[in-house]
């Protein structure tokens, strides 16, 4: 199974991008594609497509990621999907739990909260398909 994941801006600036790559390593998972991108507001839109974000959240999350390059990586594993939720930890680093990437890195504010995981198997395929789509490149 593959899942899709984005290491965010504040993760690479505070050098992390060994620490998080490295466990994704050491859990055996395999890295089929990963490229540094620098990501438009229009891709944003289509990955932040989730009605529960609050259009203030939004707005942040759209600043932040779309000023700096991000990661995207697509990994297979078995179970990919659940095992890296489990690996990220909670969104609000704050309530992750110490052994997750954003337990361990994480501060606040929550939006930078280091890096993306797909949800869900459904959504794996379109988010990786409009991430390394380069119409949606800036
Ligand atoms: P997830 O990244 O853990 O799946 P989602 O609920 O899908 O979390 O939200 C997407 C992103 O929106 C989060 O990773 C985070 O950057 C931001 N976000 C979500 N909820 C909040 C919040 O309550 N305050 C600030 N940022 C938030
Ligand atoms: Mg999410």
């Amino acid at each position: 199974m593959e899942t899709f994941v984005i290491i965010k801006p504040d993760a690479i600036r505070r050098g992390l991008i060994g620490n998080i790559i490295k466990r994704f390593e050491q859990k055996g998972l395999t890295i089929l594609r990963i490229e540094l991108r620098l990501k438009s507001r229009a891709w944003c839109a289509l990955h932040y497509s989730s009605p529960d974000l609050n259009s203030q959240i939004y707005h942040r999350l759209k600043e932040v990621m779309t000023r700096q390059p991000l990661i995207g990586i697509v990994l297979e594993g078995e179970k990919a999907v659940t095992v890296l939720r489990r690996m990220i930890g909670a969104t609000d680093s704050t309530q992750a739990w110490p052994g997750t990437i954003r337990g361990d890195f994480g501060t606040l504010p929550v939006h930078e909260n280091l890096i993306h995981a797909s949800d869900s198997e459904d959504i794996v395929e379109q988010e990786a398909k409009y991430f390394f789509d380069p119409r949606t490149d800036c």
